[in-house]
């Protein structure tokens, strides 16, 4: 095919993209509850500027790798986030994932649009409590069969058959819980490393049995992983199911490829000073002053596949090696067992017989990634020959 009919399929099957799109919102705005908030007015309100919503509304559209002909499907998706009826489930977890959310400095778009949220029921933050909290939940269960989002944040706990975690008045386990709600819900989406795959809650010697969602109940999940998570791959992906009515592509564990399809050591400011050889040695020393890359200190951007030195954190200001501390790999499976140590780097030299770089490795993670196969799998396979059963990639498909 010659470059310029190459071109021609790509803009037709784009509009095509487009129709679908539009079919969808026309779809959407006929069956949902009408919008709780005037959102331009709401931005007007807050002192966003419409230049900085259309600058807002070009960067999301790249983010989520589509071309600019999108643009105003984002801007009427934001327009109607707050149609969208969503119940909020927490299991055994920090409520970071909610706090990194809530809390920002100053109001920028994605912050507004997280206040229209519909949120039918959250427990950290409504206002009901016990019974009432409970009737809201069923309320909403009742209302929006088959149309609300579910999102779940948290690991759940299967020892005991789930007992170690009960709540709400009836002391339902967090099984009970997820089972119920997931299986009335348009889609599950997991939000923080905790709710993916258990994380510090399913960490060794994990005397619950924590795990994450997916594993836990048996069904698909989509899932936004890190310890917080991004606040941008979150919104993000709830932006493209306005958009689609449905998820966006995901690698083969169940992670959004717009957002974790790279990997940090690919995107990270520092590379060319790892490329160079000139690493940061100790704390603090000449290096760390310099800005040199971390890897001697642990840095585990190599093996770990998220868009951090993109997006940034606290109101796109940093992100952990702009801040001066290596990426620990909060978005890879089991992270706080399969990363340590956190401050080392993992011995290469015992890697394969010591023949592999962090590029080689970097390029078997990459197909790895998209084949569903865990960095953890990975690792063991290269250190003991092969993959390690107890853990496969919970994600189904
Ligand atoms: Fe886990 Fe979220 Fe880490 Fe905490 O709630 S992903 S421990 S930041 O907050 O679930
Ligand atoms: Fe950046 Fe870490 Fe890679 Fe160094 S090892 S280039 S600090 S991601
Ligand atoms: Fe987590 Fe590494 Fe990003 S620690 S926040 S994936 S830089």
């Amino acid at each position: 095919m010659g470059k310029d009919d190459y071109g021609k399929t790509v803009s037709r099957q784009y509009n095509r993209l487009l129709e679908q799109c539009k079919v969808h919102m026309d779809r959407f705005e006929n069956e949902y509850p009408a919008p709780r908030e005037d959102f331009q007015a709401l931005l007007k309100e807050r002192g966003v500027s419409r230049r900085d919503f259309l600058k807002w509304t070009s960067f999301m559209t790249a983010a989520l790798l589509l071309p600019p002909v999108f643009e105003p499907m984002v801007a009427r998706a934001a327009e109607n986030f707050s149609r969208l009826p969503i119940v909020w489930l927490h299991f055994a977890e920090c409520t970071g994932c909610s706090e990194s959310l809530l809390r920002s400095s100053y109001p920028n778009v994605d912050d507004i649009l997280l206040e229209t949220i519909s949120l039918e029921y959250h427990e950290t933050i409504m206002a009901a409590a016990g019974d009432q909290a409970e009737k809201c939940l069923e309320q909403a269960l009742h209302d929006f069969p088959g149309k609300f989002v579910c999102v779940i944040e948290g690991a759940i706990p299967q020892g005991l058959n789930g007992q170690y975690m009960r709540l709400g008045p009836k002391g339902e386990t967090a099984l009970q819980i997820g089972k119920k709600v997931t299986s009335k819900a348009a889609a599950t989406i997991c939000i923080g490393a905790c709710a993916v795959w258990g994380n510090i809650p399913a960490a060794r010697p994990n005397p619950t049995d924590a795990a994450g969602v997916s594993k836990a109940l048996g069904i698909s999940t989509v899932n936004i992983a890190g310890c917080p998570p991004n606040t941008v791959n979150f919104t993000g992906t709830l932006l493209y199911f306005l958009m689609f009515g449905g998820m966006p592509p995901l690698d083969g564990q169940g992670r959004p490829v717009w957002a974790y399809g790279k990997r940090v050591h690919d995107l990270c400011e520092r590379r060319p000073h790892y490329d160079a050889g000139e690493f940061v040695e100790q704390w603090g020393d000449e290096g760390a002053r310099k800005g040199f890359c971390l890897y001697k200190m642990g840095c585990k951007g190599p093996y770990t596949f998220a868009n951090c030195p993109h997006l940034r954190f606290n109101d796109h200001v940093s992100w952990p090696v702009m801040a001066g501390h290596g990426c620990i790999g909060c978005t890879e499976i089991g992270f706080w067992d399969t990363m340590a140590p956190l401050e080392k780097p993992i011995q290469e030299a015992t890697i394969g017989g010591g023949e592999k770089t962090v590029d080689d490795i970097g390029i078997m993670l990459t197909v790895a990634a998209a084949a569903g196969v865990t960095a953890h799998a990975l690792f063991s396979a290269l250190r003991h020959g092969g993959p390690d059963k107890k853990d496969e990639t919970p994600h189904k498909e």
